[in-house]
Formats: structure tokens, C-alpha cells, sequence
């Protein structure tokens, strides 16, 4: 598959010709386009226009506002291939992983357009007589999106679908590893507002750039909500400056997951989810599998078969059927996975696998085969996430430290048990058990549904996108007290009369 085709299917070739930003293939790094910076003023001007346009917007019923987004939701379905392929050509993910994004934006999709139906608030019953007490929902403003290079479609989609139903216009500041992506989501978004006719103009817009356009957008106050996924490094300068200006921040950061392998666990099930968490999009989720800690009675028997079935992944081009990993990102992320592996011998680690694989006819990719280091424990490296197919094995002996071991990471995104006992399960979803956004029992960290809230604690950033109600993160809530009283009691039955 040529990726001048792609991108001509999904008419942007035009678009992908020019400018600072040279977007390499991690399959061979072959140049499959260029795309312009947008300079700071441009910046500006996107920010006015969202602006404008979110003041006509939040006038329109939000089941209306729905429509859009069901709209987006069909084109999706009818470009699913050839946006799977670019997704999977810019970021080396395997081919079904490409169009799983796009299914994973679909569904957000779908989630939203009820959602538009279903943005209530409760009414609250009133100590004064004669009064009606209830909380309203409104628009908030301008949503910025900062997305990584990993999910650099459905990451966006999860705050877009949400914020435009929401009332919300909304900026995307892709990642400068993943424009293409972008300018092709754009293009189908701009199909949708065509058939919808009726949008603003400047709802929804694209800047590429660097960091000063970063900066523009998250030090700008019309930027009302600042939705930002990518390290803890960034989300730590994004917070600050939201923080700095009272904008409101949404931050899904990186993980240093976690799994237990307890002694009672379903060992063929346990070992489909490992492999699947730990070398899926060779370790590129923020979701992945990091640290694995196995009951002492089980280690042996579950490090031997998880090294047979490491030897066994297909390894190579991510469009050819059959491959199960593709390359890194690019030579930065190789250099820093080969950092970890070294430091993880000088710290006593027992290292299977890790090193360069050359894929005929793609010998400028970052291939590497996936790793397992055995580790004596916890150690500065294992603590550390490093966005790479790296999986820390450590022995456990009583369920309480493993749960410790667990909890002992920076981050606080994602975690998972495979048990059998009903009681280890339940301990780990307890008050004292996983402290993670997101806590599994036999099912990998990584892969959640779009209906649950995603994102995590501490390190992680404490954001929540998608499901459940992480679209209040996206509106303002007003209490209303109503008075249909010809009285005017005070709460706390305070008196103050003249
Ligand atoms: C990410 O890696 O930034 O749960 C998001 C998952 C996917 C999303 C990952 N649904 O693994």
C-alpha cells in the first residue's frame, strides 16, 4: 500500500505537500509528506474564530448539536480502511490496531450523540418553601486537544465528540509525529459539517506546529478547557500554566502499569492478556504492560511459556496480515528503550530479548524484538515508564505486597489481577487495593472500552475522557434557586429584617 494513495482516498494529498514538518514512515522511513506550522498569530486567530463560533453554538439544543456528531460517526464508518492505513503508516501500528482506533472513535461517537440527549442535571430539593432548587449544564467555551503520536485519531475523538455535543468549539494541536492523521480526520470532519450545513464557521480546527503553538494555545485564556495527553514532563508545564490563568485542565499522562499473576489465575487466559497488554503497539499505549508480578509458585512456569511465546511474535511491516508488532516511533524511542534495557542489567536485571530486528525491505524501521527482564525488584528502571515493549517480572510471595508493588509507581493510570479467587479480585478493586483509574481483573491493562471514564491518578495527570460522565469536565454547572414564593425566607433561616 502506497501511501500516496491514502492520501489522495482521503484527499489530502494537497494538503501533506509542503512545509517545516517532515512526517516520516516508522515502517521505513520513507517521507510520505510535509506538512506547515502554523505561526503564532494563526494561532491567535484560530482562538478568536473558535471563540465566535462557540457563541452560536451554545445556542443550538444539543440534541441538534448531536446530529454533527452522528454525521462524523457515519463517515467514519465509510472511511474506517483508508484512515486505519494512514493511522497505521504514521504511527506503525498493526493494521487491525489502525482500524480499531477508528472503531474506538465510532463508538465515542455513537456514546455522544445519546449523550446529547442525556446532559442532565439533578434538581435538589429546597430547605425554603416555595423555592425550586436545580443544577443546569451549559457550554463552557473552547476546548484545546493536545494528542500524542500513539492514538493520534481516537484520543482526539474522545474529547471532540464530547466537547461539540457539549457546546464546545474545539482546537486540535496534534502531535508533530502524527499531522497526516490529523489533516485526514479533518477532512472527514469537514464532510460532516458540509452535510450538516448549519455550524459556525471555526468550530473545529487543526494547528500543526511545535511548542510555541502549544504554548499559544495553553496560556490563551479563550482556551476554556485544556484536554492534554502525552508525558507527565508536559502535563506538568500544561497544568502549571492552566492552573496559572484558573482555565481548566483535563491531562491523561503516562502509565507504569501493573499486573498480579496470582497462583490461582487461569494461566492460558493470563498469558493471552499479557501478550496482548505488554506487546500490542510494541508497547506504545499509555495503557501497556509494564511490570508483571507473578506468585513465586507460578513464576517459573509463567516466565518459560511467556518467553515461547515471545519468540513466537510476528514481527515486521504492520500492513502485511499476520504481524503482530510493528516498528518503534523512530530512532529516539529505539535509543531509549536500549537506555532501559542496559540500565536494567546494571541493576540486576536478567534481560530475554530487547534487541534491533531487521525487517527485509525495511531496514531504516525501528524494529525491535519485545523484552522480558527478569527483575530482583522494584528498582529505579522498573519505576521509570519507558513507552517501549519492556516487560519488568517480579516474584511475589504474599498477595498484600503484590498489591503494594502495584501502587508503588509515580503513575496511576492502569492495573489488573488474574486471580481466580474472589477474594484476591475484590481485594484489588477495594478502598486498600490498585489506587489506578482504571483496575481489571483477567483482562491486560491496556484496550479499555470507550463507556468507562479513561485516564488515571497521581502522575497520570487525574483527567477522565470518554464514558460514563467525564463529559462534565466539558461544561459549567449553575445551581439555580427559583423563588415562586411571594416570601423571601433566607437560608439558614437567617433573619435580617429592617
Ligand atoms: C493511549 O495509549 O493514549 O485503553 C490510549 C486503551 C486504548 C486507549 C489508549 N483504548 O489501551
Amino acid at each position: 500500500m502506497k501511501a500516496s494513495t491514502i492520501l489522495s482516498e482521503l484527499g489530502i494529498s494537497h494538503l501533506a505537500e509542503a512545509g517545516d514538518i517532515a512526517v516520516h514512515s516508522p515502517i521505513n522511513g520513507e517521507l510520505i509528506g510535509r506538512v506547515a506550522s502554523k505561526t503564532v498569530a494563526e494561532v491567535d486567530a484560530a482562538l478568536a474564530k473558535a471563540q465566535d463560533a462557540f457563541k452560536v453554538w451554545r445556542n443550538v439544543p444539543a440534541p441538534r448539536r448531536g446530529e454533527l456528531v452522528r454525521l462524523l460517526g457515519n463517515k467514519l464508518r465509510e472511511r474506517k480502511r483508508a484512515l486505519g492505513s494512514i493511522i497505521t503508516l504514521e504511527t506503525g501500528k498493526i493494521l487491525q490496531e489502525g482500524l480499531g482506533e477508528v472503531q474506538e472513535m465510532i463508538d465515542i461517537c455513537d456514546f455522544a450523540v445519546g449523550l446529547s440527549r442525556q446532559l442532565y442535571g439533578l434538581t435538589i430539593a429546597s430547605e425554603r418553601p416555595g423555592h425550586r432548587m436545580a443544577e443546569t449544564w451549559h457550554p463552557l467555551g473552547v476546548c484545546t486537544v493536545i494528542s500524542a503520536f500513539n492514538f493520534p485519531a481516537a484520543v482526539w475523538s474522545w474529547n471532540a465528540a464530547l466537547a461539540l455535543v457539549c457546546g464546545n468549539a474545539v482546537i486540535w494541536k496534534p502531535s508533530e509525529k502524527a499531522p497526516l492523521t490529523a489533516l485526514a480526520v479533518d477532512r472527514i470532519l469537514h464532510d460532516a459539517l458540509k452535510e450538516f450545513g448549519e455550524a459556525p464557521e471555526g468550530l473545529t480546527c487543526v494547528v500543526n506546529g511545535g511548542r510555541d503553538v502549544g504554548a499559544k494555545l495553553v496560556s490563551d485564556r479563550r482556551s476554556s478547557i485544556v484536554s492534554a495527553t502525552g508525558s507527565t514532563e508536559m502535563g506538568r508545564a500544561v497544568g502549571v500554566e492552566v492552573a496559572r490563568r484558573f482555565g481548566r485542565s483535563i491531562l491523561e499522562l503516562g502509565g507504569n502499569n501493573a499486573g498480579i499473576v496470582s497462583q490461582t489465575a487461569d494461566m492460558e487466559l493470563a498469558l493471552r492478556g499479557i501478550l496482548f497488554s505488554a506487546v500490542g503497539t510494541a508497547g506504545q499505549r499509555c495503557t501497556s504492560l509494564r511490570r508483571l508480578f507473578v506468585h513465586e509458585s507460578v513464576y517459573d512456569k509463567t516466565v518459560e511459556r511467556l518467553k515461547t511465546l515471545y519468540g513466537k511474535v510476528a514481527i515486521g511491516n504492520p500492513l502485511e496480515q499476520g504481524t503482530l508488532m510493528g516498528p518503534l516511533i523512530d530512532e529516539s524511542a529505539f535509543n531509549r528503550m536500549q537506555a532501559a534495557l542496559e540500565q536494567a542489567k546494571r541493576e540486576g536485571g536478567k534481560v530475554f530479548g530487547g534487541e534491533r530486528h531487521v525487517v527485509a525491505g525495511n531496514e531504516n524501521g525501528f524494529y525491535v524484538r519485545p523484552a522480558i527482564v527478569e527483575m530482583p525488584s522494584q528498582t529505579e528502571i522498573v519505576l521509570k515508564e519507558t513507552f517501549a515493549p519492556i516487560l519488568y517480572v517480579l516474584k511475589y510471595s504474599d498477595f498484600n505486597e503484590a498489591i503494594e508493588a502495584n501502587n508503588a509507581a509515580a503513575h496511576g493510570l492502569s492495573s489488573c489481577v488474574f486471580t481466580t479467587d474472589m477474594r484476591e479480585s475484590e481485594r484489588f478493586l477495594s478502598a486498600s487495593g490498585s489506587d489506578c483509574g482504571i483496575a481489571n481483573v483477567n483482562i491486560g491493562p491496556s484496550g479499555a472500552e470507550i463507556g468507562g471514564a479513561f485516564g488515571g491518578e497521581k502522575e497520570t495527570g487525574g483527567g477522565r475522557e470518554s464514558g460514563s460522565d467525564a463529559w462534565k469536565a466539558y461544561m459549567r454547572r449553575a445551581t439555580n434557586t427559583v423563588n415562586f414564593s411571594s416570601a423571601l425566607p433566607l437560608a439558614q433561616g437567617i433573619d435580617f429584617n429592617i
